[in-house]
């Protein structure tokens, strides 16, 4: 790991470099056999910024992850990402798109995604939804998906990133996420104003060792991300660009089958090739985030 690290100066400003505050806080766990409670409680403490992440291992039943699996490979929405970032995708993502496109396309798939997720309401994925939401109720949150002109937000999609080269160390490079529901293209969707962005990230396929999240303390300010070109994306943050105090700083998630991973998505975070079995890698993932109003709104 630490090998593939390697650390230049650039122009930041100088602000960056020092930090004694720092709040990098994951939490790790153990998920008893469908008891997601405690999981929607530490997902719950990401998104009120008491926690920066979390790690529940084995949340979704390996046979469930296998349909996943494979209904993604069959689904007729699987295609290639042609937006610079490389992957076979199913479903859509705000990245780069506006709201307004984002919901006209999340009305034409939200059936197809749902075919993936399992049709019965009560598929896994939907049921842990369902458990944030009674968690969320009794701190007076209400869980919903994100709208826009009155149409509700796909709130997962699946993806398979692609690894680029040979020697690539990362197959998602550094990014954070904050950055692009910032995009003056979001400018009315309800999601724009928030200063906190949490992603969750389900791993219907993962290995141990190999396509491994991982996430640094480092929540780049504007600034930081105006000098390094990456203003309206959060993307990509170049290794050498990185601040080495930062980098130090860090947190590898080994997740497996199965595991959820939530994630203050503001903090710059990637996805690392490890022992290079990542062809194979599946993640279902979206956003939530916590608006003034106490909703917490989902959406991917
Ligand atoms: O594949 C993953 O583990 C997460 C990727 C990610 O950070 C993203 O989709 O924004
Ligand atoms: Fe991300």
């Amino acid at each position: 790991m630490r090998a593939i690290l390697k650390y230049t100066r650039v122009n930041l400003p100088k602000r960056s470099f020092f930090h004694t505050d720092s709040k990098f806080k994951i939490e790790d766990i153990h998920t008893p056999e469908n008891d997601y409670g405690k999981v929607a409680d530490a997902f719950i403490r990401v998104l009120e910024g008491k926690l920066t992440g979390m790690h529940a291992r084995s949340l979704l039943p390996i046979d469930y992850c296998q349909q996943l699996e494979k209904r993604f490979h069959s689904s007729p929405l699987k295609k290639s990402r042609n937006d610079g970032v490389p992957g076979y995708e199913a479903g859509v993502t705000q990245y780069k798109k506006s709201p307004d496109t984002l919901s006209k396309l999340a009305y034409t798939q939200h059936g197809l995604i749902r075919e993936i997720m399992g049709k019965d309401a009560d598929n896994p994925i939907m049921n842990f939804f369902h458990a944030l939401a009674k968690e969320a109720a009794k701190r007076g949150y209400l869980v919903r998906a994100a709208t826009f002109n009155a149409e509700p937000m796909p709130i997962i999609r699946f993806c398979q990133w692609i690894k680029q080269h040979d020697n690539d160390t990362l197959l998602v490079q550094m990014h954070d996420d904050l950055a692009q529901v910032k995009a003056a293209l979001n400018k009315g969707f309800e999601i724009y104003d928030v200063q906190r962005l949490v992603a969750y990230n389900f791993y219907p396929k993962a290995k141990q060792n190999s396509g491994q999240f991982y996430a640094i303390d480092w929540q780049p300010t504007n600034e930081e991300r105006e000098a390094l070109g990456v203003s309206d994306t959060g993307y990509p943050y170049r290794l050498e660009d990185i601040p080495k105090a930062r980098v130090e700083r860090r947190h590898v998630f080994n997740q497996e089958s199965g595991d959820l991973i939530v994630l203050d998505s503001s903090y710059v975070h990637g996805v690392l090739v490890g022992r290079d079995e990542c062809r194979s890698r599946l993640v279902a993932n979206g956003f939530a985030a916590l608006l003034p109003n106490k909703n917490i709104v989902l959406f991917a």
